[in-house]
């Protein structure tokens, strides 16, 4: 039986609380033209939550390419350059609609907010959408060693806010984070498509749906019917 006195709420970044997938998206592309191959949209799904090495990893398959390891460490720091000049048109105002109403009556309640995110850009991201003090954790690509969806990311992320997974909910656009969340013990709001998330505890399309009474009452709606 779930404990219903949540007590920390963990987010992964991209895709839930910003729109960075697109530019990870054109980053990837760029690369995978580079390399003399395409890959769509659609696949870019597949890439949402994974590390930089494993979408490389998994870009290579793809395209049926071989690296060797010195190239394979210059197309990951060249990936990067690019994401980041992409991203450097982002503001404050790419955080996503609803997020910062969501995060500020967190706070008021007295909830804990953690990062759970695998991008090792996330502070810089949370910086550049003037976020970073909401957060009481920041766990990111650079704090660990197994990728979603192992569920290390949100384990540590919970330990760091000193809460047990029970007394948590993340917060995840992905499956392969959704599938980490649930390893973990933890409950797990999906943000976006009720189909590609539907393992998730409740799935909603945004924080514009989801303001943080609605994020109560599905709690205890869950909790009832248990
Ligand atoms: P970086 P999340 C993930 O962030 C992205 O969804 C994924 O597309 C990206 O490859 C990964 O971060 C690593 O990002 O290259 O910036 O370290 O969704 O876990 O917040
Ligand atoms: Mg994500």
């Amino acid at each position: 039986m779930h404990n219903p006195a949540i007590r920390g709420l963990l987010f992964d970044l991209d895709g839930v609380l910003c729109d960075t997938a697109k530019y990870h998206y054109l980053a990837w592309k760029r690369l995978t033209n580079e390399l003399g191959f395409d890959f769509t949209e659609e696949q870019n799904e597949e890439l949402k939550g994974v590390s930089r090495i494993d979408s490389l990893t998994y870009l290579l398959k793809l395209g049926e390419k071989k690296l060797t390891v010195e190239q394979f460490e210059d197309f990951l720091i060249l990936k990067n350059t690019w994401y980041l000049e992409l991203i450097k048109e982002m503001t404050p105002n790419h955080l996503l609609p609803g997020v910062l109403h969501f995060l500020e009556s967190s706070k008021k309640e007295g909830i804990k907010i953690g990062l759970g995110s695998s991008s090792k850009n996330a502070p810089l991201i949370l910086k550049t959408l003037n976020i970073t003090g909401f957060f009481d954790c920041i766990v990111d690509g650079n704090s660990i060693t197994k990728s979603k969806p192992n569920p290390e990311i949100f384990l540590f992320g919970a330990s760091q806010l000193n809460l047990q997974p029970n007394e948590c909910v993340v917060f995840e656009d992905a499956t392969s984070g959704v599938d980490a969340a649930l390893a973990g013990g933890f409950l797990c709001v999906g943000i976006g498509n009720q189909k590609t998330l539907n393992k998730a505890t409740f799935v909603y399309s945004g924080f514009k749906e989801l303001d943080f009474n609605t994020f109560v009452k599905s709690l205890s709606q869950y909790e009832r019917s248990l």
